[in-house]
């Protein structure tokens, strides 16, 4: 039964139905389905699917942003659950996120403060298309424990190492732990640029927070 379910929501992204992407992400809250799972095992591999679709030329832009809309219909559904686990938790750090600048994709970006807030973390997402010192500002503001990055273009990319430097240069690295993800981005590339740690995806993201908290509280003690 899951298995089907997760299927039909898979395929109600790639066929751009935000209805149904919504009324299988409530039917499967209702009938018990773990909400990560729903976005996991039914949405996420509908995403996939779809871009390997558009690099194929198979679909074009406006078909991948109607999809984008399917997946927000389904997320709209199943975040608030998710972010109901958070509210009984204690504050586990403070996280400044982000899309590096030139990138409007904000999918996984969502899906990983929705994942962070779930686990007690306290995030201000500042959107898409975000620059170095905007990030910086930001962090000073909020007293940042973590700053998280995102980039889905391999063009983008290169603007999380300016987010490094905008940190570094704002003086604020000793206080700052800087995380970064996105489809093309690896953990070398992490390293390449000075970020102190990548997560493949949402979950990953949450543990490597969580473990990079636990370094800045033992740098500090
Ligand atoms: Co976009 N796009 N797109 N796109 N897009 C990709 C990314 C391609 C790979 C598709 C392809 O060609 N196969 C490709 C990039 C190729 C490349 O650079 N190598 C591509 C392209 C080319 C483009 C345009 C240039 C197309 C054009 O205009 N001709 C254009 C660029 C616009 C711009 O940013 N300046 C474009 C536009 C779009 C939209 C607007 C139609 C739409 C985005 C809508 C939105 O987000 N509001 C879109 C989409 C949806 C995609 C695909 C299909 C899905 C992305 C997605 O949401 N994945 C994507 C194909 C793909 O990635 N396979 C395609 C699902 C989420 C859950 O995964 O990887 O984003 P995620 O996030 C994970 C993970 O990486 C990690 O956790 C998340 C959750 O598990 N993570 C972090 C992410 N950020 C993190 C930060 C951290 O600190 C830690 C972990």
């Amino acid at each position: 039964m899951p298995g089907d379910t997760f299927l039909a929501m898979r395929q109600s992204i790639v066929d751009r139905a935000p209805d149904t992407a919504s009324t299988l992400a409530q039917e499967a809250l209702a009938a018990g389905v773990a909400p990560l799972d729903a976005i996991n095992d039914g949405y996420v591999p509908g995403m996939q699917a779809v871009g390997e679709q558009f690099a194929k030329g198979q679909m074009f832009l406006p078909d991948m942003m109607a999809s984008a809309e399917a997946m927000r219909a389904a997320m709209a559904v199943v975040d608030p659950e998710l972010k109901k686990l958070g509210a009984e938790r204690t504050m586990a750090g403070v996280v400044v996120l982000g899309t590096t600048k030139g990138d409007i994709h904000e999918i996984g970006k969502v899906l990983v403060g929705t994942l962070l807030t779930a686990h007690g973390f306290r995030v201000h997402d500042l959107g898409v298309d975000v620059s170095g010192e905007k990030f910086a500002e930001k962090a000073r503001e909020v007293n940042a424990d973590i700053v998280g990055v995102s980039a889905l273009l391999t063009t983008t990319m290169r603007n999380q190492k300016d987010v490094v430097q905008a940190i570094e240069k704002a003086g604020l690295r000793s206080q700052i732990r800087i995380m970064v993800g996105g489809a093309p981005v690896t953990r070398r590339w992490a390293e390449e640029i000075g970020a102190d740690g990548y997560a493949k995806d949402a979950m990953s993201a949450v543990t490597l927070a969580q473990e990079l908290i636990q370094q800045k509280l033992q740098t500090m003690s």
